[in-house]
């Protein structure tokens, strides 16, 4: 597992020496050969990564739908570089605070138009279908962008399971909320809690959709959503519900948290698109997190490279408009 940084990387991004300390004093808590392999790769650079809380190992098989040619985001990125906004509005917020999240034990509720309402227990979900690496790249909203290798299986899979009734044209995920995150050290930004995403019934079952619940081959660290959350790689990263407790078949469009925070600047579908500039930003470019910064900026693509996948689900739709 490759959780060094490039020698490359700009020094005002090379972790301080009171990161190093803390790191030292808590990889105990790291397992095993990872963290034999990190520390002996940090050490032989001079450079320490972060701590990442405990993980499990995750037993995967390789995957066809996953995205090659491109160079993975280090773990140390992926897990300190997060938008998790119940646990603070920066980026390293959610790796400071997120640690509390009590992720077991976990139920996933299936609820609304299905044949019965269902409670999913997250062991037996890590059971359900075999675990893919699927490598995906990630692209937020905000015009940053990683390639991360997820751990999970195609949502449609889950979907199968829940017997949704013909009545159900979209699903929303909400995600795990309690008022106690206040305490665990930060501030309330004053969304509407809990976090609720949505999809149109075509896009939950395409097979790019992921449920996902791991990274790197283990599970997910807390700040990237444990123990299971959402990822839509052809869409703006908000898509991708963290810490999903509430999976509901519902008839009409969801309420969708970014939506309705702004409306005018997120909607609904939010299909990454180069050619529709965000109100206050370009979208044609990205910056890819973890290079040196000159070789950072790249052209973002429609549908995020996964047009061949997904531009049928929206055959007749307007693409010069995202909503
Ligand atoms: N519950 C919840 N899910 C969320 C968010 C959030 O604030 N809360 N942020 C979203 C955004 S804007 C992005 S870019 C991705 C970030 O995922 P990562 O931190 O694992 O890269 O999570 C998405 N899912
Ligand atoms: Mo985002």
């Amino acid at each position: 597992m490759l959780i060094g940084k490039p020698p490359d990387i700009p020094s005002s991004e090379i972790t301080s020496r009171e990161d190093y300390f803390r790191y030292l004093s808590r990889r105990r808590f790291l397992k095993g050969a990872a963290a034999t392999g990190a520390t002996a790769l940090a050490a032989s650079r001079f450079i320490a990564p972060r701590a990442v809380q405990a993980s499990t190992k995750l037993q995967t098989v390789p995957s066809p739908l996953t995205t090659t040619g491109e160079q993975l985001t280090t773990l140390d990125d992926i897990t300190h570089y997060n938008n998790f906004y119940e646990f603070g509005v920066d980026k390293g917020d959610p790796a400071k605070n997120a640690g509390g999240l009590p992720t077991r034990p976990w139920t996933v509720k299936v609820e609304g138009k299905v044949a019965k309402p269902l409670t999913f227990d997250i062991e037996d979900l890590l059971k359900l279908r075999p675990l893919e690496d699927r490598v995906y790249r990630h692209r937020c909203v905000e015009a940053w962008s990683m390639v991360i290798p997820w751990v999970g299986y195609s949502l449609s899979e889950f979907i199968k399971q829940c017997n949704p009734l013909p009545s159900a044209k979209y699903v929303q995920f909400l995600s795990y909320y309690n008022s106690k995150i206040e305490k665990w050290g930060y501030q309330d930004p004053g969304i509407s809690w809990p976090y609720s995403e949505g999809l149109r019934m075509d896009e939950a079952m395409n097979p790019l959709t992921l449920l996902t619940f791991g990274l790197y081959g283990e599970t997910l660290p807390n700040q990237d959503g444990a123990p299971v959350r959402m990822v839509l790689p052809w869409k703006y990263g908000y898509k991708s519900a963290k810490s999903i407790v509430t999976v509901r078949f519902v008839e009409k469009q969801p309420p969708t948290t970014w939506n309705d925070q702004a409306p005018n600047e997120y909607g609904f579908y939010s299909n990454v698109n180069p050619n529709v500039d965000h109100p206050r930003w370009s979208q044609k470019t990205e910056r890819r997190i973890g290079l040196p910064f000159y070789a950072q900026r790249r052209t973002t693509l429609m549908f995020n490279g996964y047009t061949d996948q997904v531009a049928s689900l929206y055959n007749g739709m307007d693409l010069r408009r995202n909503f």
